[in-house]
């Protein structure tokens, strides 16, 4: 197919190029930028919640064409033409009658499967490439000019080199392709806490997915050409051959290079290298946090409502406690969904922190996801999804591994399902949904000022030692506890499953620069807030010796929530360990939960033999940072060891 650069321009009103008109959007937070023409410059009003982000009417005629709203945007668009060299260019306006267009010719072309109308109405399959089907870590840079400022956590190459290394792979990469280009915003259109970007690709089911994801068209372009800076991303599935396969990021220049996967948050720019990698390295800077964690709110039997942000790795819980639905036996709560992967946290003028979900959509693990689960889920995705990887029945319907019914007969290579060749949906599968359909979705999820955030908390999947939940004694060793995050490893990257490995904050695989200067980060960043959050860790994934789970999760999982906001308020006192401060067991709502007093027991224990030794581990982890690690770490290391031999002794 033809792009649609140019055709038709006659008949478009042209209103001239914009770009750079303006400076870049305030730091205040909740002043609502101006757009260059005098319009929209006043402060934001409160209580004024926006329902829908504004979409563009479908006279596009009237309008210019997008290749004319930003020079800044279509110089380098026209740059990526001539190196990359595609059959055609196509603007991405974001309506949906395009997502509609690419969607059918998606189907043409054989890329997609329309799923059983019946009962998964507007749903669609798709099949990536089976050696195409998760992160990869081990071949994602933080390209810099210090290798020192990428740090040890990171990949490093130097830019120069990279550059060449890419260009060499996106010469002539998109011959008879055609080349996507998404403006997107990633926040709501009219924050001042959001951030613009635009991603050219070769994938229309990139562009697909992008277009759910983010906010992305013609409002974006009109930002970017307000702003004047945008976030350049590149990308080309290339040929899918994991080895001419990179995920590069140049922090300093706001720009991603990614050749080689179309898969998740190797291709869909926004998310992981936008939203986090780079981000993280901008709000440095800016003095905010990019982090890999949801956004939820709780009301309270009582009408009280506080919202917390929480950092799990990858497919540890986020999306399911964003959706969480509570259980029968505690009535009166309500939970409602800001995020399920990303928050980006700003100091807000009254010293609490601020916080909004960049994503419009949810790109969320699908293994699991039942009735029981979570009901909210499974519903959400049965209408207008996105299904990668997952198997299908003998009418077409979508199936997955934790599905009580239905029967598997193609697996998620298309072949016949065979269970001595594995699980019928990739363990990896995703779907990609509008939050729109989510029926917990929080009306503040729109809010340009964010939501002000009470309680920070820290997970990881660990089988043993860490306990339920456990309370930081303050900011500063919220921060230890941040950074000894551990966690076993996950089908969401490439490589062996099960492995403990630590996981700071959930960001090794997302910090876009060194962790021992995003930890001193950190620190300021508290440093600042005179409403701190309080700072907790918790570990849904206890086990037992015959590998059964003592903690029953998912909804049950606000008992836990509602201790801390109890915590919050100050309304309950907390037993006082070597590792922080724990509940105790009164203080932990069990009504209508059964839980045997001995897995309770061990859910709340501090074994000081186990944590004496994780401990060591810790310190021996954050020494690897020499001296750019914060020297208030090891203060903290040393208070929680003097605490564990109290412990021990007493
Ligand atoms: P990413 O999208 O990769 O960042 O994952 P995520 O953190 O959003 O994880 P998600 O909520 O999708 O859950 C991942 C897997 O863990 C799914 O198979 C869930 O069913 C399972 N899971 C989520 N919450 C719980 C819980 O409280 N207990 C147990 N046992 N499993 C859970
Ligand atoms: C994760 O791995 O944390 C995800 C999926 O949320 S991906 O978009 O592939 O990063
Ligand atoms: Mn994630």
């Amino acid at each position: 197919m033809r792009g649609y650069t140019g055709t038709g321009a006659a008949l478009y009103v042209s209103r001239g190029v914009s770009g750079g008109a303006s400076p870049a959007a305030p730091q205040a937070a909740w002043v609502v930028a101006g757009n260059g023409r005098g319009e929209g410059r006043a402060a934001y009003e409160p209580g004024r919640i926006r329902q829908e982000e504004p979409r563009m009417a479908t006279a596009a005629p009237l309008l210019s064409p997008l290749s004319q709203l930003s020079r800044a945007v279509s110089d380098w668009v026209e740059s990526v033409r001539a190196l990359t060299q595609p059959a055609g260019v196509r603007w991405c306006e974001g309506t949906d009658a395009e997502s509609g267009e690419l969607t059918s010719r998606l189907i043409r072309e054989g890329e997609l499967t329309r799923l059983n109308p019946e009962y998964f109405p507007g749903c669609h399959l798709y099949r990536s490439s089976p050696s195409d089907v998760a992160r990869v870590e081990h071949l994602t840079y933080i390209c810099t000019r210090s290798r020192e400022d990428a740090g040890p956590n990171n990949n490093w190459m130097d830019p120069g080199e990279a550059h060449a290394k890419m260009r060499e792979l996106f010469t002539g990469c998109m011959r008879g392709r055609t080349l996507y280009v998404i403006p997107y915003c990633m926040g709501p259109i009219d924050s001042p806490l959001s951030r613009c970007g635009v991603e050219i690709t070769d994938s229309a089911y990139v562009a697909l997915n992008m277009m759910t994801m983010t906010r992305a068209g013609r409002p974006a372009l009109e930002r970017i050409a307000r702003d004047g800076k945008f976030v350049r991303g590149l990308h080309s599935i290339g040929e899918l051959d994991p080895n001419r396969r990179f995920i590069m990021h140049f922090p300093e220049e706001l720009a991603i290079e990614s050749f080689g996967s179309g898969y998740g948050g190797n291709a869909l720019l926004g998310k992981k290298c936008h939203a986090l990698r780079i981000a993280s390295w901008q709000a440095r800077s800016e003095g905010w946090l990019a982090e890999h964690m949801l956004i939820v709110g709780l009301e309270s039997p009582k009408g009280e409502t506080h919202y917390i942000a929480c950092a799990f790795p990858s497919a540890c819980g986020k999306t399911n406690l964003a959706m969480l639905i509570p259980p029968a036996s505690l009535p009166g709560w309500k939970v409602f969904t800001v995020g399920d992967d990303i928050a980006w946290l700003h100091p807000g003028p009254d010293g609490r922190l601020w916080a909004i979900n960049p994503e419009a959509g949810y790109f969320g693990v699908v293994p699991g996801t039942n009735p029981e689960t979570n009901r909210n889920a499974y519903e959400m995705i049965r209408r207008d999804t996105l299904f990668t990887n997952v198997a299908l029945t003998a009418d077409d319907q979508p199936w997955w591994e934790g599905l009580p019914s239905g029967v598997p007969v193609t697996d998620w290579q298309g072949r016949r399902y065979d269970p001595s060749r594995g699980p019928a949906a990739h363990p990896n599968s995703r779907f990609t949904v509008s939050a729109k359909r989510n029926p917990s979705y929080s009306p503040r999820a729109e809010d340009p000022r964010g939501v002000p955030i009470s309680a920070l908390v820290f997970g990881g999947r660990r089988r043993e030692v860490a306990p339920l939940v456990y309370e930081a004694r303050d900011w500063p060793h919220g921060v230890l506890v941040g950074a000894s995050v551990a966690s076993e490893t996950t089908a969401a990257a490439v490589g062996q499953v099960g492995v403990v490995r630590r996981d700071p904050m959930a960001m090794q695989p997302f910090c876009g620069y060194n962790f021992a200067d995003y930890w001193r980060h950190w620190l300021e960043v508290g440093a600042k807030l005179s409403r701190r959050p309080k700072i907790f860790h918790v570990n849904w994934f206890r086990r037992n010796a015959k590998g059964k789970f003592l903690w029953p999760g998912f909804g049950e999982n606000l008992r836990v929530l509602a201790w801390m906001l109890d915590r919050c308020s100050g309304r309950v006192p907390a037993a006082e360990t070597g590792i922080g401060l724990l509940p105790r067991p009164e203080d932990l709502n069990m009504q209508g939960l059964s839980v045997e007093a001995a897995s309770l027991r061990a859910l709340l224990a501090v074994d000081p033999v186990l944590w004496r030794k994780e401990m060591a581990d810790i310190r021996a982890y954050l020494e690897k940072f020499g001296s750019r690690l914060p020297a208030e770490l090891l203060a903290q290391i040393e208070t929680t060891e003097h605490g564990l031999e109290n412990l021990a002794a007493g």
